[in-house]
């Protein structure tokens, strides 16, 4: 861990304390993303079954996941799996529950009626990583808020195992079969993305693609949403990333455990140096801990004069998710107004969230919290207002429209209330 003193920091120098990591140059990327994007739409399901040769080593991907098959996955599933995604499951459900938008009718002036209206999103696609690290905790954080708006059609796409099997996860499967998902589709990578957006024989294209995945997946996403004809998507991803803010009183063990990815500011160098010490002994531990050993090499820790500064660069920093292990570290929770998602006193690690408290682990990174929300459950749904004005409603806000018209120069809006007005006046001298 790199550590700073960072009252000890000029302004620049406190800048790069709180700086990501500069994110891989993306030009090739960018040009071979657009590529597998292109054969796709030109050649459809040959263009995947061609990419799953050379991606997944698959000769023949029947692409769409058979129900007979998925039955024989499931039969794998050991129960205490089974029990743990039912009960993360419940938890999701009932928080997104409670997030259910409400329509609203407001009469603005008389005679105006405005409403605000949620509807589901016809179809929505779900990108699931695979491969080593299948996430059934990630079907479960889109798929049930989908289940809850009622989208009408919920696709799932996941890369197929290697080597050279259609061997899914069967936690994926049970995951999305809880969430009512049975369209699932043995795709990956950028060429998923390009299915979701633009369709092919055998996958109808969906109108928003959700879900975090690698640099290809993360690239097809910004490029499939910038084309009216292709998709929606959730929100920019990056590497996940986690800052600790801890006080004296922190257990440095807890500590060290949630911080195995990022940063941690305290107002105490006693807690930063036997933090130290637990995190040696943890990595050691770890069975990934070359990954883990690579992670902390960027990871920094931040000693602040007091808790009112570390708070401060906490806000900076905006992190994706914030773990506060100090005194009262519920009334401090107040202070933050940029982190996505926060873990309140020693007994919330990351991990809560990330699987089974219930709120959703789809979170802004590389500091888009500052503006972009976690997901929820609004994320399934389209608003849009309805507005309704009576004779009365127009004879009392047109004026001021045709007068603010006037002021854009926009005549023909002008002149569509003009020409009402005026027929309400002459129906008003004939009565
Ligand atoms: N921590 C990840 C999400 C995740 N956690 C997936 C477990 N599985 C980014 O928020």
């Amino acid at each position: 861990m790199q550590r700073f003193n960072w009252s000890q920091l000029d302004s620049a120098g406190q800048l790069t304390a709180l700086a990501r990591p500069a994110l891989a140059d993306s030009a090739d990327l960018a040009a071979n993303v657009k590529a597998i994007i292109a054969k796709v739409r030109a050649e459809g399901d040959a263009a995947l079954q061609q990419f799953s040769q050379q991606f997944d080593g698959l000769s023949d991907n029947p692409l769409r996941l058979s129900e007979a098959e998925q039955q024989r996955l499931l039969g794998l599933l050991q129960p205490e799996r089974k029990a743990a995604i039912e009960l993360a499951y419940d938890n999701i459900r009932k928080f997104h529950a409670a997030q259910l938008p409400r329509d609203i009718e407001v009469e603005t002036s008389a005679g105006v009626i405005c409403q605000l209206k949620s509807r589901p999103i016809g179809s929505v696609g779900l990108y699931i990583p695979g491969g080593s690290a299948p996430l059934p905790s990630t079907v479960l954080m889109l798929g049930v808020p989908a289940q809850l708006a009622g989208c009408p059609r919920t696709v799932l796409v996941t890369p197929p195992g290697k080597p050279a099997a259609i061997d899914i996860a069967p936690e994926i499967i049970y995951a999305a079969n809880l969430c009512g998902i049975s369209e699932i589709y043995t795709i990956g990578g950028a060429q998923a993305i390009a299915a979701l957006a633009y369709g092919t024989a055998s996958i109808a294209k969906v109108d928003k693609i959700f879900g975090p995945g690698n640099r290809y997946v993360t690239e097809a996403k910004q490029q499939v949403s910038q084309d009216a004809k292709g998709a929606q998507i959730d929100m920019p991803a990056g590497p996940s990333e986690v800052l600790v803010l801890a006080d004296a009183e922190a257990n440095p063990a807890f500590v060290a455990a949630d911080l195995l990815s990022q940063a941690l500011v305290s107002d105490s160098s006693t807690l930063l140096d036997n933090v130290e010490i637990q995190l040696a002994a943890q990595l050691a531990a770890l069975p990934r801990k070359e990954i883990a050993a690579q992670a902390l090499a960027h990871s920094r820790a931040i000693l602040t004069a007091d808790l009112a500064t570390a708070v401060a660069v906490t806000n900076a920093y905006a992190p994706e998710h914030l773990i506060v292990q100090t005194r009262d570290a519920s009334a401090l929770t107040e202070q933050f107004d940029s982190a996505a998602s926060i873990f309140v006193g020693a007994w919330t690690p990351e991990s809560a969230g990330d699987y089974a408290s219930g709120t959703n682990h789809v979170l802004p990174t590389y500091g888009y919290s500052r503006t972009v929300s976690s997901l929820s459950l609004t994320d399934f749904y389209r608003r849009f207002t309805v507005q309704q004005l009576s004779a009365q409603g127009m004879r009392n806000i047109g004026p001021a429209i045709v007068t603010l018209a006037e002021a854009e120069s926009l005549e023909a809006h002008a002149n569509a209330v003009r020409l009402r007005l005026a027929a309400l006046e002459k129906a008003g001298q004939n009565t």
